[in-house]
């Protein structure tokens, strides 16, 4: 699905709102200063666009905003993540993989929706996401007990959640959208009442940690690729937390009994494999919440793991 496979496109997102946790915005200047980019450029040998900056969207933040719907900080929320989709569909419409570093997950509002616009434009087709979390994320404004977008953006990207005014995420349309058919979760463990409720009723395929647990993560990846479908662009959407806090503790809300790290390096590998991968985010490094220096260092480092195999380091 894509025209120049060797090119890869990189936006840099050093962006908190979406949720209340500081220093998440220094995720992607960590995870780039731990060697991350030389390795995709020297070790996979990837052409790159748009590494020379992490970005902060400084501009796009207003000085007033206060909640709307529940939510916190929306217009911050809704005009960065606007700036992203239009980044990232700037790469994906020359038919480069997309890597985004973030960030909390509430970015994924604006890499989903700039991928699944140049898909369609390009190619005429529907993405699939694989979302791969701790959380399912798909909270609307109403469902939402803490009020952080990050909890929210699957219910923006499926259209559970709309809005009409544009400095509330009313810029989003169908073109942005994703199918609730086409959208797959890995790794679920602390999902609210509200979230199970619509995974239910949406008929959500959802591969929680019982169901690695019972079948293997060999098997889930089979279940989860037959889901999606061959033959369909997939974007990958990591959350770092979905890793188990022994390979991830610095992040904005660990969850223990989690993904080992070889788990979530062969959810990569496998979604690298397929060939259909247009985009991958990894989401929620937060070196500033670690106790000691070690554990801020650990989560990079897996983090980098993450990356390098979705862009395919394991293949021989
Ligand atoms: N579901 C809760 C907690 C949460 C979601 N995502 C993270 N935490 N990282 C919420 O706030 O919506
Ligand atoms: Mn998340
Ligand atoms: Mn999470």
């Amino acid at each position: 699905f894509l025209s120049h496979p060797e090119d890869l496109g990189i936006v840099a997102v050093g962006f908190s709102g979406g949720q209340g946790k500081a220093g998440v915005d220094g995720g992607p200047a960590a995870l780039i200063e731990s060697g991350l980019l030389d390795q995709i450029r020297d070790e996979l040998g990837y052409n790159m666009y748009g590494h020379d900056a992490v970005h902060t969207y400084k501009d796009f933040v207003p000085a007033h905003d206060p909640p709307f719907r529940n939510m916190k900080n929306p217009r911050a929320v809704s005009a960065v993540t606007r700036r992203i989709a239009e980044q990232v569909h700037s790469h994906a419409k020359e038919g480069r993989l997309v890597l985004t570093l973030g960030g909390d997950h509430s970015i994924a509002i604006g890499t989903i929706a700039g991928t699944a616009k140049a898909v369609r434009e390009r190619l005429g087709r529907e993405m699939a996401v694989i979302w791969v979390d701790a959380h399912a994320d798909i909270n609307t404004p109403e469902t939402s007990g803490s009020g952080n977008i990050h909890g929210m953006p699957v219910s923006f990207l499926t259209g559970l959640a709309r809005e009409d005014n544009e400095d509330y995420f009313g810029w989003l349309e169908d073109e942005h959208r994703i199918s609730v058919r086409k959208l797959v979760y890995i790794g679920l463990r602390d999902v609210d009442a509200g979230e199970k409720r619509i995974l239910r009723e949406n008929g959500i395929k959802a591969f929680s940690m019982y169901d690695i647990d019972k079948h293997g993560i060999g098997r889930v990846m089979e279940m989860a690729l037959a889901h999606i479908g061959s033959d369909t662009p997939i974007h990958l959407s990591f959350d770092v937390d979905a890793l188990d806090p022994m390979w991830a503790p610095s992040t904005g809300t660990p969850v223990r009994g989690g993904l080992t790290l070889r788990e979530g390096d062969y959810i990569c590998e496998c979604v690298h494999e397929t060939g259909s991968l247009v985009a991958v985010d990894l989401v929620e490094v937060n070196p500033s919440l670690a106790t000691n220096e070690l554990q801020a260092q650990e989560t990079v480092r897996a983090g980098c793991s993450i990356v390098r195999c979705a862009l395919g380091e394991s293949l021989l």
